[in-house]
């Protein structure tokens, strides 16, 4: 996490260094409907996945490549509350054009997955469609994720926030809308469901609950909704598959 991070700073910079932040933040923004990732959670009849486009990552390698983001997005909106798409090219192998192409296939709330660390990745994520974003606390103090939920907010971003210890919990603030729990340590990579089972009741009523990674099976995402999460998300589960469209379906 800390490598990954470290290069997002980079890359930021050099990205600021093309074009400024006082004339990125005042450039057309994709479009004016923000669709609402939190409400399809809390709606009465949502299957609450999360289903993400994912093509690699630093756990696993390369998950699929290849993937059509149309075709996978199109299946992904027949069931999915909402649709996650990794942007972070050098690890996990997304891009901005991903995220844009998902924009144009589907309306499902589309969240962008990413690190954020500077309000400059806030302009574009709004700018290449997204209604969501996350930010891990893991690798932001309490006052960047005020400062740039609060940022997020103004732009009608809705805001995941993701924990994987209680100690981060401290880390939520009112902009925040969504919480999710890391199953993964984003250090060792080690994955356990228990670490969202044992959390879920020291967090807010208010906000709804995401479970994130390693969700392989129906019986697994029962148990978390028993337990009171709202969402699922799933990537490698689906990615897998040569084609993660039909492993959708079934
Ligand atoms: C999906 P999985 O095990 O179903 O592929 O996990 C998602 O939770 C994972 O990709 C993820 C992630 C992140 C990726 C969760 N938090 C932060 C990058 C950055």
């Amino acid at each position: 996490l800390e490598q990954i991070v470290a290069d997002k700073y980079k890359e930021v910079a050099l990205k600021k260094s093309m074009i400024p932040v006082e004339v990125y933040s005042k450039m057309p923004l994709f479009e004016v409907d923000r669709r609402s990732l939190k409400a399809a959670l809390m709606a009465a009849d949502s299957t609450g996945i999360i289903a993400e486009f994912k093509r690699k990552s630093p756990s696993k390698g390369i998950i699929n490549g290849h993937a059509d983001v149309a075709q996978v997005t199109t299946a992904y909106s027949q069931y999915a509350a909402g649709i996650s798409v990794l942007t972070d090219e050098p690890y996990f192998g997304g891009s901005n054009d991903d995220l844009m192409l998902a924009r144009e296939t589907v309306s499902t709330p589309l969240l962008r997955k990413d690190f954020i660390i500077d309000e400059y990745q806030l302009y574009e994520a709004r700018s290449i469609g997204a209604d969501v974003i996350l930010l891990i606390a893991a690798c932001l103090s309490k006052q960047q994720v005020k400062q740039l939920a609060q940022a997020a907010k103004s732009l009608q971003l809705q805001v995941l926030l993701e924990v994987h210890n209680e100690e981060e919990l401290e880390h939520i603030c009112d902009e925040v809308d969504m919480i999710g729990v890391n199953n993964r340590n984003l250090k060792t990579f080690e994955v356990n469901i228990n670490t969202s089972l044992k959390l879920i009741n020291k967090m807010p009523g208010d906000k709804p609950a995401v479970a994130e990674s390693g969700i392989s099976d129906a019986d697994t995402i029962a148990t978390l909704r028993h337990a009171g999460f709202r969402g699922f998300l799933i990537g490698e589960n689906f990615m897998k598959h040569t084609n993660p469209a039909i492993a959708f379906a079934d």
